[in-house]
This record gives structure tokens, sequence and C-alpha cells, in this order.
């Protein structure tokens, strides 16, 4: 066997939701570097342009599509113009979230759906979207990008964590129903990653010093520091690609170690 030949995304296709910046953006690199053709979406149109500009400028000729992953019928028509432009979807990344940071006794339910519907909800139609394709092929990758909050909870994020965990599990189901056709189902778990969405947690405070969370969480990360879009980049070309084709059903925490580790005696 060629094991490095393994890694290859030659000739796939790969949908990454939310690919117009962070995490979904070097994940979509990533597998551009392995060789696979890159299609996107977001909702905003200032997002999607910005991003071909940022994908062009490293010379991947992503495709860019405006597209809510709640809405299953753009979703419908997102893997369609995929398949027309493209070709078949082979790797769907369901990347798109959002996450709403607020007291639960404060939180209105609408809100709580809203967080549920884009981090659980619509990797569900996606993955519904894509599977019918995938099992013509005969083979098909999804990797869901779930978190810490997987596993663990915390203060102000029950509609996120509620979501995420319940992510891991349909990953689990993904696996449990489609694997026997070849389809491997698996899970990304980011640690603390410097993006967009944590920028609120590691704000400059008034005086200057650094946010309480951000300090928080470099002490409760054996590798002492916040993890960055590139460290996600080899572990998705990992379970994108033929190396990972016996790995199904999996969460693999990319995390600097910090569920591993009860934390620094203070
Ligand atoms: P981000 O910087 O906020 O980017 C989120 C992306 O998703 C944007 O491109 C956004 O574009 C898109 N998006 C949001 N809602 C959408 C919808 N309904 N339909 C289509 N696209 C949508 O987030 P990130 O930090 O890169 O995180 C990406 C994923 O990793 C999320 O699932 C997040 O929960 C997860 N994660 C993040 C961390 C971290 O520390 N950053 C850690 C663990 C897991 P538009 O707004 O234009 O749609
Ligand atoms: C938070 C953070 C986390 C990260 C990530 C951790 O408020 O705790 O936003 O939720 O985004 O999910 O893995």
């Amino acid at each position: 066997m060629d094991v490095m030949k393994s890694f290859s995304l030659e000739g796939k296709v790969a949908l990454v939701t939310g690919g117009a910046y962070g995490i979904g953006f070097a994940i979509a690199e990533a597998l551009a570097l392995a060789g696979a053709k890159i299609a996107f979406n977001c909702r905003s149109r200032e997002n999607l342009e910005k991003a071909l500009a940022d994908y062009k400028a490293k010379g991947i000729d992503a495709r860019g599509y405006i597209a809510d992953v709640t809405k299953e019928d753009e979703v419908a028509e997102l893997v369609a113009k995929i398949k027309a432009e493209l070709g078949g979807v082979d790797i769907l990344v369901n990347n798109a979230g959002i996450i709403k940071r607020i007291p639960m006794t404060e939180m209105s339910a609408e809100d709580f759906r809203e967080v549920v519907d884009i981090d659980l909800i619509g990797p569900f139609i996606c993955a519904k979207a894509v599977i019918p394709g995938m099992l013509e092929k005969g083979h098909g990758k999804i990797i869901n990008i779930c978190s810490m909050m997987s596993e663990l909870g915390r203060e102000t994020v029950s509609a996120y964590a509620a979501a995420k965990g319940g992510l891991k599990m349909l990953t689990r189901n993904i696996c449990s129903e489609y694997g026997g056709a070849n389809i491997q189902c698996n899970g990304i778990g980011p640690g603390y990653i410097a993006t967009p969405q944590t920028a609120p947690l590691r704000e400059r405070q008034a005086d200057g010093s650094r946010h309480p969370f951000d300090q928080f969480i470099v002490a409760k990360t054996p590798a002492a520091r916040w993890g960055t879009p590139e460290d996600l980049m080899g572990p998705a070309v990992f379970l994108a690609s033929d190396a990972s084709n016996f790995v199904n059903g999996h969460i693999l925490y990319v995390d600097g170690g910090i569920l591993a580790y009860i934390g620094k005696q203070p």
C-alpha cells in the first residue's frame, strides 16, 4: 500500500459549509492542497466575495455559493449546482456554525432554536443532501465540526453545547446507518481556536490586560496556547482521505490536550 498516496484527494470534490473564513477556510485550503476541488457556502454576499478573493490569492479555484444550511431548498440547489459545475460531492465538511453566549435563564427559546437549527439541524440537512450521491459513487466522507462542548458544558453556552453534543451523536448515527455503504462519518473537535467566533473571549481589557478567559484557556491547555485554524488542516485531510477508510464514528479532538487535563493546582 502506498501510504502517502492514501492521503491524496486528487479527483475528489469537497463541500465546506461556512468556508468563507475561520476554521472552514483553513480546512478548505488544506483539502485543496491535498488535491480536492473546493466548494463552499455562506449566507453573506460580502463574506462570499472576500472569500473568493482570499482563495484566489492562495491559488485555489474555489467555487462559492450563497446558501443557508438551515434551508433544505437552498442546500438542495447548492448540491445540484456543485454537481453540475464540479461533480458530485465526495467530501462534506459540516463546518457552518454559530454560538450565542447567554445565561440559560435569560435565553429565549428562539435564540436556543437558532443555534440548534444552524449547528445541528444544518449538518443533518447537508448530510441528507449529499448521501444519495455518495451511495451512487460507492464512497463518501462526512466530517462534522464538533467542539469541546460536545463533551463539556460551561456557563452561558447551553444551546451550543446541546447542539454540539447532538452533532457528536449524529456523527455516530450516520456512521451506523451508512458505514456499510463505504461512507465514513467522523467529527473533528477543535479546542479553543483563534477565529472571529472566539474573538470576544480574547479581547484585551480596558487596562490592556489579557481577557480573563484567555488566561484561563491558556492555563487549562497543556499546549499553553490557543489553537489556530491551521492546527486543523492535517486532521481534516486525514479524515477526508482514504487514509481513514477504517475510521468511522470517531470524534478526533484537536485541542492541545485540554480534554485530558484536570488543570494546574491554584
Ligand atoms: P466563524 O469564524 O464564526 O465562521 C462561521 C462560518 O459559518 C462563517 O463563514 C459564516 O458565514 C458561516 N455560517 C454561519 N451560519 C451559517 C448558515 N446558517 N448557513 C451557512 N453558513 C453559515 O466560526 P469558526 O470559529 O470558524 O467555527 C467554525 C466551526 O467550528 C463552527 O461550527 C464552530 O462551532 C466550530 N468550532 C469553533 C471553535 C473555535 O474555537 N473557534 C472551536 C470548536 C468548534 P455567514 O455568516 O456569511 O453565513
Ligand atoms: C466558548 C467558545 C467555545 C469554542 C469551541 C470550543 O464560548 O466556550 O466559543 O465554545 O467555540 O466550541 O471547542
